[in-house]
C-alpha cells in the first residue's frame, strides 16, 4: 500500500471545515491537515478536527458483525447476520405489520447513507418510522422557519459574519460547539461589529459582548417579544419590508402592544434599559445577523422560539442581504443534509410531504413499487411504542440515544423491550450494548459521499483508507439487507448513482453532480436551473410562500419549574473537547486529557449554601434519576441554575432531563429541569452511573 492524502470534510460538527487527511504506507490514517483556501474554515481546524485520527483509528472500531448471546458478543459473518435480521424482520412484518419496524439513521453519515436509510424505511420495510437527531437538535427549527418564511434552513452563509453591523448570538456557544466559526465572530467583533449575546451562562463570547442579556432559562419567548415590542412602539422596524414582503403584522403589532422590557423583568430576570438598548442595536443597523443553537430549539417552546426569532428578523427586514438573517447553527456535520435527504417521518427528500399522495405517487413511480402511506413515529415515538409493545423492530445506526436521548432509563428500558435491535456503528456505545445484532461500519475516512454544512453547502469526502476489517458503508450493508429481503430497491453500483437518483428527486438539489461539486468546494442549495451555481443567501427576493407569515409567538413556560424537593435548574451545554456520546472524541488521549469524565456548574453562591468545595465529588438527582459528578464552582451560571454537559457516559446528564416536549414537534424539554444537588463526603469517587443503585442500569 502506498501513502495517501484526500482532500475531505471534518466528520464533526456542521461548520464543514476543509480539511487533508492522508493515511500511511500500513494504510492506516496518520494525520491531518487543514485546507488552506477551503472557503468556510480557511486554513483552520479546531481541536476535535485535528484529533480526527484517533476517532477513525482501528484499534477503537468494530471491525466485524456481532451477534449477542445472553450477555456476550459473539463474531458471526455478514451472509450469517443478514439472514438472521432479514428473518426476523419479515416475521415481525407479517405478524403486525410494517408499522412495529423502523430506522433511525445517521446526521454523522453521508447523504447517500440518509438517501438510502429514508428509501429502505419508505420502499423496503413500507413504513414512515425513520428519524434521526435532528429531532432533538434543529427539529423546532425546520417547522418554525417553515412557517413564517417557508423554507427551514440557515438563511446567509458562514462569511456574512464579515458582513453584519450587529451579531446576535442567542442560545448558542459558537466559541466551543462551532469553534472556526467562533473564532471568526471574534474577529468580526474586533473588526468593529456589535456583539449581542443571549445565554443563562456567561459564554466565552459573553464576556466579549458589547451587551449579555443573562436571562432565565427557558424565557427566550418573553424577551423577543418584549424587543419586537419596542421596536415597533419606536417605529424602529422597516416598514417599507413589512408592506412588501410580510403579512399578518398588525396582528404581530397588536400581540407585543403589552408586552414592555419592564413586563418582563421579573419573568426574564433581565434590566428592561438592556433589552431597549438590544433592540436599538439590533434593528438599528443597516446589516444585523442572528445566529442561534440549542438554547432556542431545545425547549416544549421550541417552535414558538423559533417563529418568534422569525417574526423579529423579518419586521426589521434583516433578511434576503448579506449580513443579516436567520441563522440557526445547525449541529452535526451533516445534519441538515439527513433531513435534506427525508429521514424524517413526515418528509421525503426536499421536504416534500410524506401524507401527500401526489409525493407518494411520484416517488411510488420513480423506485417502482408500492411506498409507505400511513404516517410514521418519531425517535422518541418509536421509543415509547416499544415500551407499549406496539413497536418491535428497530435498525439504528450512527447514534447513541442511550446517552443522548432524554430520560436515560425510559430509552434503555424501550429498547430492551425491543424484539429486534441493530445498531451499526464505528465503535461500542452504550447503545450498541443492547443491541441483538451489532453492523461494523465504515467511517468518512473510508468512504465517498456528501455531507451538507449548516450553510447549506454540499461538499465531497474521499476516502483515504479501505474499511477497516469487514467495515461495509452504511449504504452497502442497507443494501445487502435489502437484497437479503428480496428487494433490489437499493441496487445502486457506486455511491455516486445514489447522488444521481436523489437529486433526480430532490428540487433543492436538482442541479448538482460530482463533477460539479468537485471543481470548488462545494455548491449551496437551492441548486437548480435558476440557481446553477447555488444560492449563497436565500429570500432574496421573495419566500418560497410568496411572502413571509409574522405569526404571533405566545411565551410557553418550562413544563418542571424548581420547587422546595429539587430548587435547582439544571441546564445543559457542550464542552469544546468533547462530542455528542463521547464516542469519537474520547479516543483522543488529547481531548480526553482537557476535561475530567463528567462535571456540574454550580454558582459559588449555591455552592457556598450546599457547601460544595471546587473540584469535590456531587451528587445530582431528578425526578427521573441520579448522577455523580465533579463540581466546576464558577460564575459562569448564575445563582439558582446549575449546568452538565451530556458527553460522558459515566455521568450522562440524560439520566435527568425531562421528556416534555414540543406539541409541534416532539422536541424534548433538554434545556431545563429540575434537579437537587448534594455534596458527597470528602473523599468520595464519584461512581459512574452504572454502579449507583437506582441511578439506571438496574
Ligand atoms: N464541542 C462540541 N461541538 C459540537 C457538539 C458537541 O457535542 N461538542 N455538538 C454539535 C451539535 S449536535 C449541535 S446541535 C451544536 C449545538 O451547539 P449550541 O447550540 O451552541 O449548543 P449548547 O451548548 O447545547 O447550547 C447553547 C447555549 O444555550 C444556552 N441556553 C440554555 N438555556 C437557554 C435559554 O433559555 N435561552 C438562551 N438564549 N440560551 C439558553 C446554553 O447556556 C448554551 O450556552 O453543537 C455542535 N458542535
Ligand atoms: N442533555 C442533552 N442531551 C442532548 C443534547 C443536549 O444539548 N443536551 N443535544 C442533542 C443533540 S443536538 C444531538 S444532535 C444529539 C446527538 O446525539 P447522537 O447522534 O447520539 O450523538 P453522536 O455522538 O453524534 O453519535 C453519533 C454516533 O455515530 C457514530 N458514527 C460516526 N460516523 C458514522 C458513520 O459514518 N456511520 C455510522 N454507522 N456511525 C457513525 C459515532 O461513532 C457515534 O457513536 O444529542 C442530543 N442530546
Ligand atoms: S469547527 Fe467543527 S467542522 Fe471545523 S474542525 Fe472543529 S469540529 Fe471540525
Ligand atoms: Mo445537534
Amino acid at each position: 500500500m502506498h501513502s495517501k492524502v484526500v482532500k475531505t470534510v471534518c466528520p464533526f460538527c456542521g461548520v464543514g471545515c476543509g480539511m487533508y487527511l492522508s493515511s500511511d504506507a500500513k494504510g492506516e490514517v496518520c494525520g491531518v491537515a487543514p485546507q488552506l483556501d477551503h472557503p468556510i474554515s480557511r486554513g483552520k481546524l479546531c481541536d476535535k478536527g485535528w484529533s480526527t485520527v484517533y476517532a477513525v483509528s482501528p484499534e477503537n472500531r468494530i471491525t466485524q458483525p456481532l451477534k449477542r448471546e445472553r450477555d456476550k458478543f459473539i463474531p458471526i459473518s455478514w451472509d450469517e447476520v443478514l439472514c438472521s435480521i432479514s428473518a426476523s424482520l419479515l416475521d415481525t412484518i407479517e405478524q403486525y405489520g410494517p408499522q412495529a419496524v423502523g430506522v433511525i439513521s445517521s446526521a454523522r453519515a453521508t447523504n447517500e447513507d440518509n438517501y438510502a436509510a429514508q428509501k429502505f424505511a419508505r420502499a423496503v420495510l413500507k413504513t414512515n418510522n425513520v428519524d434521526h437527531c435532528a429531532r432533538i437538535c434543529h427539529s423546532p427549527t425546520v417547522a418554525g422557519l417553515k412557517q413564517v418564511l417557508g423554507s427551514g434552513a440557515m438563511t446567509n452563509s458562514t462569511e456574512d459574519v464579515f458582513k453584519a453591523g450587529v451579531i446576535m448570538v442567542i442560545g448558542a456557544d459558537p466559541t466551543e460547539n462551532h469553534s472556526v466559526l467562533g473564532g471568526q465572530i471574534i474577529q468580526a467583533k474586533q473588526a468593529g461589529a456589535t456583539l449581542i449575546v443571549v445565554d443563562p451562562r456567561v459564554t466565552r463570547l459573553a464576556k466579549l459582548a458589547d451587551i449579555h442579556l443573562q436571562l432565565q432559562p427557558g424565557t427566550n419567548t418573553a424577551l423577543i417579544n418584549a424587543m419586537l415590542h419596542v421596536i415597533i412602539a419606536n417605529r424602529w422596524h422597516d416598514q417599507a419590508f413589512v408592506e412588501q414582503r410580510c403579512e399578518g403584522f398588525e396582528a404581530l403589532a397588536k400581540h407585543v402592544e403589552k408586552v414592555t422590557p419592564e413586563s418582563v423583568e421579573a419573568l426574564t430576570g433581565l434590566d428592561p434599559q438592556l433589552i431597549r438598548q438590544a433592540a436599538e442595536y439590533y434593528s438599528q443597523s443597516e446589516r444585523s445577523m442572528i445566529m442561534y443553537g440549542m438554547g432556542i430549539t431545545q425547549f416544549m417552546a421550541g417552535t414558538t422560539n423559533v417563529i418568534a426569532l422569525a417574526d423579529l428578523v423579518t419586521v426589521c427586514g434583516h433578511i434576503g442581504k448579506p449580513g443579516t438573517g436567520i441563522n440557526p447553527l445547525r449541529g452535526q456535520n451533516n445534519v441538515q443534509g439527513a433531513c435534506d435527504m427525508g429521514c424524517l417521518p413526515n418528509v421525503y427528500p426536499g421536504y416534500q410531504l410524506a401524507d401527500d399522495p401526489n409525493v407518494q405517487a411520484k416517488f411510488a413511480a420513480a423506485w417502482g413499487g408500492e411506498v409507505a402511506s400511513t404516517p410514521g413515529l418519531t425517535s422518541m415515538g418509536m421509543t415509547k411504542a416499544a415500551l407499549a409493545g406496539k413497536f418491535k423492530s428497530l435498525i439504528l445506526f450512527g447514534e447513541d440515544p442511550v446517552v443522548t436521548d432524554p430520560d436515560q432509563n425510559h430509552v434503555r428500558e424501550a429498547y430492551q423491550a425491543l424484539d429486534l435491535l441493530v445498531v451499526a456503528e464505528l465503535t461500542m456505545t452504550e447503545t450498541a450494548k443492547l443491541a441483538d445484532f451489532v453492523l461494523p461500519a465504515a467511517s468518512f475516512a473510508e468512504k465517498n459521499g456528501t455531507f451538507t454544512n449548516c450553510e447549506r453547502r454540499v461538499q465531497c469526502i474521499h476516502p483515504v483508507i479501505t474499511p477497516v476489517g469487514e467495515a461495509k458503508g452504511d449504504w452497502q450493508w442497507l443494501q445487502a439487507l435489502a437484497k437479503a429481503m428480496g428487494s433490489d430497491q437499493l441496487d445502486w453500483p457506486e455511491t455516486e448513482a445514489v447522488f444521481d437518483e436523489m437529486t433526480s428527486l430532490t428540487p433543492p438539489y436538482q442541479g448538482m453532480n460530482y463533477p460539479k461539486l468537485e471543481h470548488d468546494y462545494g455548491l449551496q442549495w437551492p441548486c437548480n436551473d435558476d440557481a446553477p451555481q447555488g444560492t449563497t443567501i436565500l429570500h432574496q427576493q421573495q419566500f418560497p410562500i410568496g411572502k413571509a407569515r409574522l405569526i404571533p409567538a405566545h411565551y410557553v413556560p418550562i413544563d418542571e419549574p424548581t420547587d422546595e424537593d429539587y430548587p435547582l435548574l439544571l441546564t445543559t451545554n457542550r464542552l469544546h473537547f468533547h462530542y455528542g456520546c463521547g464516542s469519537m472524541s474520547r479516543k483522543s488521549p488529547l481531548l480526553e486529557r482537557e476535561t475530567p469524565p463528567g462535571i456540574l456548574f454550580i454558582n459559588p453562591r449555591d455552592a457556598g449554601r450546599l457547601a460544595i468545595k471546587p473540584f469535590a465529588a456531587v451528587g445530582v438527582r431528578s425526578r427521573r434519576g441520579y448522577v455523580e459528578t465533579r463540581a466546576m464552582v464558577t460564575e459562569d451560571v448564575p445563582p439558582g441554575v446549575v449546568s452538565m454537559p451530556y458527553h460522558f457516559k459515566e455521568a450522562p446528564s440524560n439520566q435527568l432531563t425531562n421528556t416534555a416536549q414540543d406539541p409541534v414537534t416532539k422536541m424534548p424539554e433538554l434545556k431545563a429541569c429540575a434537579v437537587s444537588v448534594a455534596a458527597l463526603p470528602a473523599n468520595h469517587e464519584p461512581s459512574p452511573v452504572w454502579q449507583l443503585k437506582g441511578g439506571g442500569y438496574a
